[in-house]
């Protein structure tokens, strides 16, 4: 039973992706461990995308994918839940934006502007990528991100590419 007290359910964005290893599986058992989590829900999934690497080019497709949640947690502290499954799920940190196992980012949080030193919140970078844009417009096209619509950004976004990998939305419940 997920718990109903007086506190409040937030609703939230995530992006995820990963190159190396068996991402999917990855990515998959990610949200299952956000999903049991009693201050955690999984309320939508995007289907999987497969897309070439953006920022540093000379690395493996990456798959992608978001998911919208609801949350208890405040922002820093679903930073730190998604941290921490990052962590056990043995990511190796090399270089930026070099090839992961899997990485989660919070897209929105909300209609919250943060501006943390460890938390940015739109994520800077996802109005500018159809890798994050292309499955967020699955789950909410019309989800505003700094004054626009979702599919705004992806109309202007490079799709290049990027080939759906798993048409199935269930694709995460193993
Ligand atoms: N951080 C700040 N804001 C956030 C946020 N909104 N969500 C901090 C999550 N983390 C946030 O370190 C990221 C640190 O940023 C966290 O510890 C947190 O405190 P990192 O994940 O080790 O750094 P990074 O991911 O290498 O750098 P960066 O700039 O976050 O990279 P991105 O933006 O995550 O991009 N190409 C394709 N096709 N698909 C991809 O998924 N991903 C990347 C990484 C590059 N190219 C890609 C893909
Ligand atoms: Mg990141």
């Amino acid at each position: 039973m997920k718990n109903s007290d007086s506190k409040t359910w937030l609703a939230a964005t995530l992006g995820l992706g990963g190159n190396i290893g068996d991402p999917v599986a990855a990515m998959a058992e990610a949200l299952r461990r956000l999903d049991e989590r009693a201050d955690c829900r999984v309320t939508s999934v995007s289907r999987l995308y497969r897309t070439p690497p953006w920022g540093k080019t000379d690395q493996a497709d990456f798959y992608n994918a978001c998911a919208a949640v609801e949350t208890l947690l405040e922002p820093q502290d679903l930073l730190a839940a998604c941290l921490e499954i990052e962590r056990t799920m043995k990511r190796v940190r090399v270089e930026r934006w070099g090839p992961r196992t899997i990485d989660i980012d919070i897209l929105t949080f909300g209609d919250r502007m943060i501006d943390a030193e460890h938390l940015k919140v739109p994520h800077p970078r996802m109005t500018e990528r159809a890798f994050v844009l292309m499955p967020l417009a699955d789950i909410d096209p019309s989800l505003m991100v700094k004054g626009e619509a979702v599919a705004n950004w992806l109309d202007r976004a490079d799709r290049t590419g990027i080939a759906v990998a798993n048409e199935n939305r269930a694709w995460w419940r193993g």
